[in-house]
């Protein structure tokens, strides 16, 4: 039966970003992760045909809007990627934001400012504004923590490296260059993809990741390369792999605020600091480290990630599972 999906499609920085903005599924639950298993159980062929060839493509990565659970809150909103649901995307919610407000598809309680219910928890944004035009985007993401120091883990290729994993949203290994990786720069894109598979799978069997105060996001999912900058005035640059063959073309969210995190943790960031994080196609995203605080007994930091989406057009999209074979789309 055909299904028709309208879609706004934009990019952040580089990446793209699909808000379905009619036709998504009604979910039960008393919060954002709750919808989001429901979304799981009974929906993610809406994701898998949104997502994947031929509809969409290795990077592809959207979101879904709800009305708010707290009806002190503007928007719920489930991300969907090609790699599953993910508890909270930076990028995705620049571009989300973006599209909401320039498309009118949310009317803020309070102009310029959205208060965001995701899976990972409530996310404050600012955004201004040039006329109808969305000129940026702030979000002030979740607690952010460096989860664990200096992992060992054996690379194809490069042989044994030392990686942090830090949780900015999504968890995160993190490898600087250190002797064996001489940084992302070195390396094709293709090299890092295909180690990063190898990576996330030994990291998550040598190891668990469980969100101390969140036992549904678990798990090592994204692996962050890390690099020299390409602009002197920028802090740090990355390469940051997601799904199956994704390295994002925005600096990341929450790899931003993963790495922000176990910068803070070492030492080498502080309250109040700012931190300028270069994508691999030299985009940027502003990160500010808003406050410190706790989990758990680890220390924390709350970030804020600022950046930009450009609205690319309207898409009427129809998944028909009786007229198309690859109606669910397919990964090659
Ligand atoms: O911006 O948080 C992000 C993100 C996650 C995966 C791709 N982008």
């Amino acid at each position: 039966m055909r299904k028709t999906f309208f879609c706004i499609d934009a990019h952040t920085c580089g990446n793209p970003v699909r808000v379905v903005a009619g036709g998504g599924p009604l979910l039960e639950g008393n919060s954002m992760m709750e919808r989001r298993l429901h979304f799981l159980r009974e929906f993610d062929w809406i994701r898998k045909g949104l997502m994947f060839e031929p509809r969409g493509h290795d990077m592809m990565s959207g979101s879904i809007l709800y009305p708010p659970v707290d009806p002190a809150n503007d928007i719920g909103v489930l991300y969907i990627e090609t790699s599953g649901c993910l508890p909270m995307c930076g990028h995705g919610t620049i571009g989300t934001v973006t599209i909401a407000i320039q498309e009118g598809l949310v009317i803020p309680k309070v102009p310029g400012k959205l208060r965001l219910e995701t899976p990972a928890g409530l996310v404050l944004v600012e955004y201004r504004q040039e006329g109808k035009r969305v000129t940026s985007v702030k979000l002030v993401n979740i607690k952010s923590f460096l989860a664990a120091e200096n992992l060992v883990v054996e690379c194809p290729d490069l042989g044994q490296l030392s990686m942090d994993v830090s949780y900015g949203g999504n968890f995160y290994g993190i490898i600087d260059p250190q002797e064996n990786f001489k940084g992302l720069e070195h390396y094709t894109a293709d090299q890092l993809i295909s180690w990063s598979r190898v990576l996330r799978s030994r990291m998550n069997e040598q190891y668990k990741f469980v969100h101390p105060e969140n036992e549904h996001i678990s798990g090592l999912s994204h692996i962050l390369w890390a690099g020299a900058v390409l602009d002197e005035t920028s802090t740090a640059r990355n390469a940051v792999f997601y799904g199956d063959k994704a390295i994002d073309r925005s600096p990341c969210g929450t790899g931003t605020s993963a790495r922000m995190a176990q910068w803070h943790a070492r030492g080498k960031l502080k309250k109040g600091d700012q931190f300028i994080h270069e994508s691999i196609i030299g985009s940027k995203f502003i990160g500010t480290v808003e406050d410190e605080v706790t989990i758990g007994n680890k220390p924390a930091i709350i970030p804020g990630i600022e950046g930009w989406a450009v609205v690319t057009g309207y898409n009427n999209i129809f998944i028909d599972d009786e007229e198309d074979p690859y109606a669910y789309g397919f990964q090659v």
